[in-house]
């Protein structure tokens, strides 16, 4: 109860904040979406950490709320950004296993591309492999809803769970986002080498987008444009930056 409190007073004090975090096209080079990732800074803990939030906000339903506001947030900040010079941003937008079986879930999408105007074919909606899996059936129909309104579905820390590959013949997905831990010890260990370029042979034969993420250096990044990898995300190219440190980097790109 006291830690539903501490989260609900959060959000009415605008305590919570978004960082934003570049995909970049390893062809063009150019940023073409980004993801927002949520953070709290607590006026006496400091910054906390939202894997450490998330969890409970999903136990006491806050989520439901903190979701929205996410929603709503990322989606308004992306419209007015490319009113102001990058018209073709993308956002990707997180969404927890307990936020996306909400009943509510849907209308909170759609209510966000309302408010913001923004179009639902800049919208990419992150999910891991086992929130889709917990009820697929439920799952598959409202990813399906969401890409009837142009919505983008992605699927997070792909590689980390222990679906088998035929869900992925039956789970409506636009992105696979390769987990980090592949990436990480790319360069030093050929079976990863391999695990990545079969994930993007996959890819390139479901029609379907791959992101690597978590690259942190100039050698993963290579292998990764050397095997065809569509886009990469990582500290490397750029860590997640608070609204303002993000405009600033917009304007040394320009
Ligand atoms: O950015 P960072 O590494 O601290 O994120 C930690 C975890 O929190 C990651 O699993 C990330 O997906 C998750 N996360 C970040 N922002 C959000 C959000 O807005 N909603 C949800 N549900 N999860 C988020
Ligand atoms: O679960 P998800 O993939 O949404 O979480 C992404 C998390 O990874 C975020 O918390 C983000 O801050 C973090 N992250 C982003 N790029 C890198 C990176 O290059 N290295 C590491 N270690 N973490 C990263
Ligand atoms: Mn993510
Ligand atoms: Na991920």
């Amino acid at each position: 109860m006291e830690l539903e409190s501490y989260l609900r007073k959060a959000l009415e004090k605008n305590e919570f904040h978004l960082y934003y975090q570049p995909l970049m096209d390893l062809k063009s080079g150019e940023i073409t979406c980004i993801e927002a990732l949520i953070r709290w800074q607590h006026p006496l803990i400091g910054l906390v950490s939202p894997a450490q939030f998330i969890p409970l906000a999903e136990e006491t339903g806050l989520i439901e709320e903190i979701g929205a506001w996410v929603l709503t947030t990322a989606c308004v900040q992306t419209k007015y950004w490319q009113q102001n010079g990058f018209p073709n941003l993308g956002i990707s937008v997180n969404v927890s296993a307990y936020q996306f079986q909400q009943h509510t879930f849907l209308s909170k999408v759609m209510e966000a591309l309302h408010v913001s105007r923004l179009a639902p074919a800049s919208l990419s909606l992150e999910l891991t492999e086992s929130a889709m899996l917990k009820d697929i059936g439920y799952s598959i129909s409202i990813m399906k809803s969401l890409q009837e309104l142009g919505v983008k579905v992605s699927m997070d820390d792909f590689g980390t769970g222990y679906s088998s590959l035929s869900y992925l013949r039956n789970l409506p997905i636009d992105t696979l986002k390769i987990d980090q831990s592949f990436i990480k010890h790319l360069h030093d260990d050929p079976s990863n080498i391999a695990i990545v370029k079969a994930i993007i042979t996959m890819g390139q034969g479901l029609a379907v987008s791959i992101v690597a993420e978590g690259v942190e250096t100039h050698e993963q990044m290579n292998i990764l444009r050397d095997l065809d990898c569509h886009y990469a995300q990582g500290y490397y190219i750029q860590k997640p930056l608070d609204t303002a440190a993000f405009e600033q980097g917009f304007r040394t790109v320009e």
